[in-house]
């Protein structure tokens, strides 16, 4: 028996203690799986949920390098290994100093439902370390990573576990992986997407994430009769997602407001263009320096310290990090007309947050949903090097709308409430759900 809510999370905070990123993504995603487990007696009866909360495994490794001044330094190396019932572990690799054990393992749970809301055959997992690459030489990051990858490449492969971005690790970083994965195995396989288009990596992967993110929000747009075309957007992060989730609103007609980074953000009410945006992307990608330059150079406002949800819109793309938009700014953003939330980043809203918008009826997109264009797309490279094939930009950009297309559907058919209103929360908690579960079922107590 699976029991109430408040049994099996009792058991999920004991086994777990202290763990606070990942039993904020249990209890969340809890709340609408429970009661659906609990009607299904096959799943409740076969543990299907006390089972999916548990990691397959988690490794765990010391990362030691040389840094410029010939130092020792070290770091923590994770891989958590977490369900793999539907395809081989996929998921990225985080390099950012908040990493801890907490978050990866709430960031793998994250990804089995996102995996399998893409309806491709990938598990879930996720990976990464405490090593913080800002101000670091690409020596250092070469070095790094080369450590890294010596202990990692024996956990991983082609149909194993399949490791990719996420903060902090970008083409750069999966470059300097892939080189020690091939120097190591003496292979050239498919164990790492999101790599570089000359050697294996697929055409629109950079851009997935954002691109997938943007028509997302349209689906929703588009079943309430509506479109981008002239809507306000503020938009959190300067890296990967917000960038390309930028590029394409910007494309769409949508005025972009605000983009951040950890120190601040800029807010440029004269809206930034695609000339504005490719600065961004120079200044962040190839100079690797802080956001705060773009006010000095385009003469706007740059806010120190705080994040973008006080600026009046009608669309809120939070594309930084988890927890990033409160409460609070859950209540500044409905008072000021905003409509639309959808989660470029994983969890970047509280559950207070969330909370506001459901009272609200304003229309909520999870990430598991709404980003999931990033590692469908990383399925589609998976796809093309098992062919020894590279498909056209529009072929794959096609699939990836496709894709998103059908996420859209999935939560609308899991989440539509009495009153019509679409709960995308729930619809992607039970639709992500329903593959794992029922793989989990046919494969038995494994
Ligand atoms: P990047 O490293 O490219 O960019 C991260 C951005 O978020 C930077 O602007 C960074 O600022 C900011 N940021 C990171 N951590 C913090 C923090 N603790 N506080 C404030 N700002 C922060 O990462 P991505 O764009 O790839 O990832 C962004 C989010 O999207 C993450 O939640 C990730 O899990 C999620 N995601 C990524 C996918 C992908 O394909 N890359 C796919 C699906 C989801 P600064 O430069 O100052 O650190
Ligand atoms: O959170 C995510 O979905 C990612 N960072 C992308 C994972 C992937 O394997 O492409």
């Amino acid at each position: 028996m699976t029991g109430d809510i408040s049994q099996f999370l009792e058991k999920v905070r004991t086994r777990n203690a202290g763990e606070k990123e990942f039993l904020q993504a249990v209890t969340e995603v809890a709340e609408s799986i429970v009661p659906f487990v609990n009607s299904v007696p096959e799943y409740r009866d076969a543990k299907i949920l006390e089972r999916i909360v548990e990691p397959e495994r988690v490794i765990i490794f010391r990362v030691p390098w040389l840094n410029d001044k010939g130092e020792v330094e070290v770091n923590r190396g994770f891989r958590v290994q977490m369900n793999s019932s539907i395809g081989p572990y996929k998921g990225g690799l985080r390099f950012h100093p908040s990493v801890t054990l907490s978050v990866l393992k709430f960031l793998a749970f994250e990804q089995v439902f996102k995996n399998s809301l893409t309806g491709l055959p990938m598990g879930g997992g996720k990976g990464g370390s405490d090593f913080d690459p800002k101000g670091r030489s690409d020596n250092e990051v070469m070095k790094f990573c080369q450590s890294f990858m010596t202990e990692l490449y024996r956990h991983v492969g082609a149909d194993i576990d399949i490791p990719a971005g996420d903060i902090g690790v970008g083409k750069r970083e999966i470059g300097y992986l892939f080189g020690q994965y091939k120097r190591i195995k003496g292979e050239f396989n498919g164990v790492l997407t999101g790599k570089g288009y000359e050697w294996g990596g697929s055409l629109i992967r950079p851009e997935a994430t954002g691109y997938g993110l943007v028509y997302f929000a349209e689906e929703i747009l588009k079943t309430n009769g509506d479109s981008l075309v002239g809507k306000k957007v503020v938009i959190s992060g300067s890296g990967n997602v917000a960038q390309y989730a930028a590029e394409k609103c910007i494309s769409r007609g949508a005025m972009v407001l605000t983009m951040s980074d950890s120190e601040g953000f800029i807010y440029d009410p004269s809206g930034i263009d695609q000339e504005k945006l490719d600065y961004i992307i120079r200044l962040k990608n190839v100079e690797r320096k802080r956001i705060k330059e773009y006010a000095n150079k385009y003469k706007c406002e740059f806010v120190p310290g705080e994040r973008p949800w006080g600026i009046k819109c009608d669309i809120a793309l939070p594309n930084a990090t988890q927890n990033e938009l409160d409460g609070n700014d859950a209540m500044l953003l409905v008072k000021n007309g905003c409509t639309c939330v959808a989660e470029g980043a994983n969890m970047p809203c509280t559950p207070e947050a969330v909370s506001v918008f459901h009272k609200a009826r304003i229309f909520y997109a999870p990430g598991k949903a709404a980003n999931a264009g990033g590692v469908a797309v990383s399925g589609l490279e998976m796809s093309q090097n098992s062919q020894r094939y590279s498909w056209t930009r529009d072929e794959v950009d096609n699939k990836l709308k496709d894709i998103m297309r059908e996420i859209h559907k999935i939560c609308v058919r899991y989440g539509r409430e009495k009153d019509g209103h679409i709960n995308y929360e729930k619809g992607a908690n039970i639709g992500g759900f329903v593959k794992v579960a029922d793989a989990m079922l046919a494969q038995g107590v494994v």
